[in-house]
């Protein structure tokens, strides 16, 4: 009993056998006051059935415009209750950014999810991504909009 347990979980964790909510679903971990230790966890769809802002911008790391389409921070860290002062983003890269959370707009930054509608792979800075509305102001124009741009986002810790 313990060994099929042990070798389907195995064989879950391999992605060969399709299990109820692996951990490989998780895309993004979110901690701070007021949640478990080891953070929550959050799956695309998860994030994808939050409230979604959309906004059409150019950036310096994309050629022409593009519609970007994702939860906005803000929205999503009100999502999980956690409460704090500022947001620490870290990439799969281990690049970290702090961002003060007085800084954070209710429609951006947005953690992008889709670009022109569809998901985008991690060569193609995904599959999430911090993006500012860059052409909407000149404040999103600077080095720190662009320090706090974390593409293969993967997880926020507040505090
Ligand atoms: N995942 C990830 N995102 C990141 C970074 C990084 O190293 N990894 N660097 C940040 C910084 S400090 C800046 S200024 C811009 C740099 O973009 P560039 O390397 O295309 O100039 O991306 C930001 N986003
Ligand atoms: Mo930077």
């Amino acid at each position: 009993m313990f060994l099929r347990t042990g070798l389907t979980a195995a064989l879950v964790t391999l992605g060969l056998v399709a299990g109820p909510a692996a951990a490989d679903d998780h895309i993004l971990t979110i901690s701070g006051p007021g949640l478990p230790a080891a953070g929550v966890h959050l799956t695309m769809d998860e994030i994808e059935a939050l409230p979604q802002t959309t906004f059409t911008t150019k950036t310096v790391w994309t050629e022409g415009p593009h519609e970007f389409k994702g939860v906005a921070l803000k929205t999503l860290l009100e999502s999980t209750g956690t409460k704090g002062t500022a947001v620490k983003a870290r990439a799969l890269n281990a690049y970290v950014a702090t961002i003060p959370l007085d800084e954070v707009a209710a429609d951006a930054p947005i953690v992008a999810t889709r670009i022109d509608g569809e998901h985008f792979p991690r060569r193609e800075k995904g599959p999430l991504w911090i993006v500012y509305p860059y052409d909407r102001d000149a404040s999103y124009q600077t080095e720190t909009a662009y320090g706090r741009s974390i593409w293969q986002l993967e997880s926020l810790h507040v505090e």
